[in-house]
């Protein structure tokens, strides 16, 4: 079976790279001239990268009639939320259009369509009463950030090119996911390099931080993407999937977990205001029992190893940048 995975050179699509190479798909990615391609450099001679800006409908034609992909799992994305108040309109436009562009182009082929991964956000769910959780796929959407609003869309244009043209379309809803390669501008990526620098004495002993009273619903991104793929062949068109562990950490308890495990004991906690955002969601947890039902899945690696896999990967990343 043939895979395209946009967004192939991020932190999701490297590792879902991995996971469809073990299972022998023939993997093809789009990248862009300015991809850095650190996070896949080791998976190079066994993929198919094809160069494309989804945001222009040739390209992206180009691209489907390369990889003429039997499944396509849509990640290229402004993924980060903060960012998406700096550019509200580059967000929407990144990931509303770029999705339009990948369903424009395999509209006509309607029997022979590959099934298609939206991937969508817990951030879609927004505001959440304590007494809305654990949250399930009816739940309100209330987004409360560019960012999310950009992924209500991609989930909501998934739903309507499934009903108005029959394509084979899945739709998830995809929690906090964590893990090695995750880019610094993420907290728990980003506390986990400044105690690397920390302690390679690249850095004063003082973490920067923002919010740390949000909870979130944690999953380690190799169960996130092996969650992807059965979903690929197990998941019902039209429908939509929660993705996520059903178990909260505060970003307070995340930090904990992190200065216990550093070389380096005394270090001060500050807080730094551009941290904090607007309106930041308090809450997510999720419930992903419709998901468990479709495909048997449900998160192996627990979110210590995830942590501190993430810590080990910036230690070796920090020690290798100063050789
Ligand atoms: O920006 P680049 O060239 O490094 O590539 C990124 C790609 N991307 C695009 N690809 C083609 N045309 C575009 N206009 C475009 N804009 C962005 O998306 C990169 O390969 C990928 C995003 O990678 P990360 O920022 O590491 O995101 P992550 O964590 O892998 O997220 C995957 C998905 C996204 O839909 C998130 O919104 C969701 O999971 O949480």
């Amino acid at each position: 079976m043939r895979i395209l995975i946009t967004g192939i050179t991020g932190f999701v699509g490297s590792h879902l790279a991995e996971v469809a190479l073990a299972r022998d798909f023939e993997v093809f990615g789009s990248s862009r001239w300015r991809s850095k391609t650190e996070n896949i450099d080791h998976l190079r001679d066994r993929i198919h990268l094809i160069e494309s800006d989804l945001r222009d409908l040739s390209s992206v034609q180009n691209l489907l009639r390369t990889a003429a992909p039997d499944y396509i799992v849509h990640l290229a994305a402004q993924s980060f939320v903060q960012a998406s108040w700096h550019t509200p309109a580059e967000t929407l436009n990144t990931n509303a259009i770029s999705q339009v562009n990948l369903l424009e182009a395999i509209r006509e082929r309607r029997a022979g369509a590959p099934r298609f991964l939206v991937i969508g956000s817990s951030e879609e769910y927004g505001l959440v009463h304590e007494d809305e959780l654990p949250i399930t796929e009816t739940n309100p959407l209330r987004p409360l950030s560019p960012y999310a609003v950009s992924k209500v869309t991609q989930d909501l244009m998934g739903y309507q090119y499934f009903k108005s043209y029959g394509l084979p379309i899945i739709r998830t809803r995809a929690f906090n996911h964590e893990g090695p390669r995750r880019g610094d501008v993420f907290v728990t990526s980003n506390f986990a390099r400044q105690i690397a620098e920390i302690e390679s004495g690249r850095r004063e002993p003082v973490m920067l931080v923002g919010n740390l009273k949000a909870r979130r619903d944690y999953t380690d991104v190799r169960d996130m993407v092996r969650g992807y793929t059965l979903l690929l062949e197990k998941g019902e068109p039209g429908e939509v999937y929660n993705l996520c562990s059903g178990r909260a950490w505060s970003i307070q308890e995340v930090l904990d977990f992190l200065l216990n495990r550093a070389t380096v004991r005394s270090i001060e906690v500050r807080e730094d205001p551009s941290r904090l955002r607007p309106s930041d969601v308090p809450v997510l947890i999720g419930d992903a029992s419709r998901m468990r039902k479709a495909t048997g899945w449900r998160p192996e690696i627990p979110f210590e190893q995830t942590l501190s896999d993430l810590l080990e990967y910036w230690r070796r990343r920090v020690a290798l940048s100063g050789r």
